[in-house]
């Protein structure tokens, strides 16, 4: 988030790190004439406090505009959003070269001012020194990110649709004609309009993290994980590793019944798959299509949106529903304020960014969510998501602007997510949601091609969006090359292709969210792994004795405590010693990902038994 934990532009929010002195900046000439007159520990305590303050002053200002202009998108809101986002800049690039004359002293501080000083360095995108430059940098994300949200696909009698209304017809069409229309009015809008913005993005971006001794970026990106950046690849290529099988076998399994359904011409039963086909304009998440691969047709169905609009559920009902699981936990309600001020439902007559966030914007506990919350099953679950978010924000916010985080930024994106892995079949059923719980073995497969539609087929598309990045920001791949790099990508690791050709002056990453946004993305890739690691402790500490799959910890006191532990730590300390406090584990690790869903992966072994899978 831009602190908002999606927009975050200008927050890149910085992770837990390690005292890592290599990572530090070099002395430069002017400190070394400062040797003389150097600067005390107590000097050094005395500016972070200070530093503190600014921030506080800038990031709540430029948060503030930032959330009026994504719920009211005009040229003056805008203006004011590029006004404070460049402000805010300027004061953290100030800071970070200021900052630089207190690295003799840095051993003799305190552990919390100390990491200070290193997250400092880590906060967010710095500005180039010209001017002009910082200026049209600071418009330039502001207006890459407002060309997304207003985005829609006009047709000849000016009949226009957007994001939301595209995406229902991703999701419930069956007819390929319709799909493809869909997919590609959008990619060739919207992609194609953020490309101009992007290819003055990237230099300008990247100039501006030089101020702060970055080389790029994607080093700047990369460097929040407590290790080094291509330490930081290596890992997130071994958790791949650990979870491509099942990925692969979920593949199969779905074009073959995608193919028997759609014919080969649509969807060929072997090599990639067609991304206007899976019930998402990204290919991300498959829950849409579950009718079309059902394993065992006649059992209760495992989505319950029928259900929540036969009870007119409507999205402040929702949101109460997801409020009552934290609570449930013994966390604090959500205050009045955040009913008062959040936008739950697109306004009439007033263009918003609709992508769903997480917001503090005075970093005082003023949670908000921003969101277009449509009824059914997964914007539930998307709730339980951003509330994740607001709960991070309610309980480290009286700790230091720069350990507002979250242990890493996996660890933000993660909490909704572990919560809401409790919403299971029998959880429903206790809030009247769903009639009967099933719990044969032809029920629990049902139920886990569900989850695992929107969980394992969304890990190849979480680590390769920010595949694709590095190489962007990192100059690997020229402007020239982006967009066939972006296919080459999906292609290797989603096993999907476009259904038309593009043109190297495309620009699908422009497509989604998170790039015109700058939000980071490995972050997603890391918290669908890390939410089961946390269902996982989260259970074994509620006394879960039953498989993982089947465990709610809803109304468990002790996983509550465990949980608002994290939180509160926010990122205080390097997201190591976090994970340790909550699971015993200082590694990520895809044990329990594959645990939770065995059951699925010994069906779809058998189901693809005989069959050449892959692509
Ligand atoms: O952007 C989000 C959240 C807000 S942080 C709704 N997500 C990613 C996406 O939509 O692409 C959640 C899952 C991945
Ligand atoms: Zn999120």
């Amino acid at each position: 988030m831009k602190r908002v934990y999606v927009s975050a532009v200008l927050v890149l929010a910085a992770a837990g790190c390690k005292k890592d002195k290599g990572k530090e900046p070099p002395p430069t000439k002017a400190d070394d004439a400062a040797v003389t007159a150097a600067p005390t520990p107590e000097e050094a305590t005395a500016f972070m406090a200070e530093i503190d303050k600014g921030l506080r002053a800038a990031w709540t200002r430029r948060d503030l505009a930032d959330w009026e202009r994504s719920t009211n998108i005009t040229p003056e809101t805008e203006a004011a959003a590029a006004k404070a986002s460049e402000e805010a800049m300027a004061y953290l690039t100030r800071s970070i070269k200021e900052a630089q004359k207190f690295t003799p002293v840095l051993g003799q501080l305190d552990e919390a001012t100390r990491r200070q000083f290193h997250l400092l360095r880590l906060a967010g995108q710095t500005t180039p020194d010209d001017p002009a430059k910082a200026s049209e940098l600071s418009k330039v994300i502001t207006e890459m990110d407002s060309t997304y949200g207003k985005g829609e696909v006009c047709d000849a009698q000016k009949q226009c649709k957007d994001l939301g209304k595209l995406s229902d017809i991703l999701a419930e069409s069956r007819k390929p004609e319709e799909l493809l229309a869909a997919w590609q009015g959008w990619h060739d809008t919207v992609g194609r309009a953020v490309r101009p913005y992007y290819e003055r993005f990237v230099p300008l971006a990247n100039e501006g993290v030089r101020a702060a001794g970055w080389k790029d970026v994607s080093e700047l990106w990369l460097s929040r994980y407590d290790m080094p950046g291509d330490a930081m690849v290596a890992e997130a290529d071994r958790l791949w590793t650990q979870v491509e099988p099942l990925y692969k076998d979920l593949h199969c399994y779905v074009r073959r019944r995608m193919s028997a359904r759609y014919g080969a011409d649509v969807v060929p039963p072997t090599g990639p798959m067609p991304a206007h086909m899976l019930g998402n304009m990204w290919a991300q998440a498959w829950g849409n299509v579950y009718p079309l691969v059902e394993p065992f047709p006649g059992q209760p169905s495992p989505d319950v949106s029928k259900a929540m609009v036969a009870q007119t559920y409507d999205a402040t009902r929702m949101t109460k529903l997801a409020e009552s699981f934290f609570t449930s936990l013994g966390l604090e309600p959500l205050p009045a304020t955040f009913w008062e001020r959040s936008m739950l439902v697109q306004p009439e007559g007033k263009k918003v960014v609709c992508h769903a966030s997480a917001w503090d914007p005075t970093w005082s506990g003023d949670v908000r969510i921003k969101m277009c919350t449509k009824v059914n099953q997964e914007d539930l679950i998307t709730l339980h998501h951003e509330l994740g978010h607001d709960y991070y924000f309610l309980y480290y916010h009286q700790l230091p602007m720069l350990f507002q985080d979250g242990a890493n930024d996996g660890f933000h994106e993660a909490i909704g997510d572990a919560v809401a892995l409790s919403v299971t079949p029998a959880y429903l059923n206790k809030v009247g949601l769903l009639k009967k719980v099933a719990d044969n073995e032809k029920a629990v497969v049902d139920q886990q091609m569900y989850t695992a539609l929107e969980k394992i087929a969304f890990l190849p598309w979480g680590l390769l969006v920010d595949k694709w990045r590095w190489e962007a920001f990192s100059g690997k791949i020229t402007p020239a090359q982006w967009n066939d790099r972006w296919w080459e990508l999906r292609r290797q690791y989603q096993g999907i292709v476009s259904p038309v050709p593009r043109a190297a002056t495309d620009f699908d990453p422009g497509a989604k969210y998170h790039v015109p946004a700058n939000t980071p993305y490995l972050r997603y890739f890391l918290a669908a792994i890390l939410q089961f690691q946390m269902h996982r402790a989260l259970c074994q500490t509620a006394g879960w004795k039953g498989p993982l799959h089947a465990c709610s910890i809803h109304g468990s006191q002790e996983a509550g405590a465990k949980l608002a532990a994290l939180l509160a730590m926010g990122s205080s300390k390097p997201w190591a010693d976090a994970l340790e406090a909550l699971t015993g584990q200082r590694e990520m690790d895809a044990t329990a990902i594959l645990d939770y869903f065995a059951p699925l992966h010994a069906y779809l072994k058998e189901q693809n038994a005989g069959q050449t899978c892959g692509w």
